[in-house]
């Protein structure tokens, strides 16, 4: 009688011990792969400050130097959608923290001068959030020399 208690508090104790053993793991997983995140992140930001003017949806100064968002394009002055990707940009980024990971691929700038690369605004990465809320395309010419197109956000639009 006592031996089969044993054997099933044995039982017992033996899963528990599995169980916590599967949620440190999961924990571990989950905390190294934000830490990777986070990292990636920090380690290419080559340009801080602060966003102190909204050109429009894909166009920013950051301490007044004009940057240009990698890859995403959003409409023009007129067009449709114009005024929807620049408030998201406003109030994602106006008088924000801004970060700009610069393209590696595009390092010369446009023609214009600007810098091209990822902004991250307080820690949100703009150049995501205007695809993930529809506001750009992806200017598919620039994928074969971006750093960025194999991004989840760039990826399924450059074949
Ligand atoms: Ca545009
Ligand atoms: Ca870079």
């Amino acid at each position: 009688m006592n031996a089969i208690k044993n054997k099933r508090l044995l039982f017992i104790i033996i899963i528990i011990i599995i169980v916590l053993i599967i949620i440190s793991f999961s924990i571990y997983v989950l905390y190294k792969a934000n830490y990777k995140q986070e990292n990636k992140k920090q380690d290419n930001i080559e340009f801080e400050g602060v966003v102190n003017h909204i050109v429009d949806g894909d166009t920013l100064d950051i301490n007044d130097n004009r940057i240009r968002l990698s890859l995403v394009n959003t409409p023009e002055r007129g067009q449709e959608g114009y005024m929807e990707a620049k408030k998201l940009v406003q109030s994602l980024c106006l008088n924000k923290k801004g970060e700009v990971d610069i393209d590696d691929g595009q390092r010369r700038g446009d023609r214009y001068g600007r810098e091209i690369g990822v902004v991250y605004c307080d820690g949100i990465n703009l150049n995501k959030a205007l695809m993930e809320n529809n506001l750009a395309i992806i200017y598919s010419k620039y994928c074969d020399i971006s750093e960025f197109s194999n991004e989840e956000w760039a990826k399924p639009h450059c074949h």
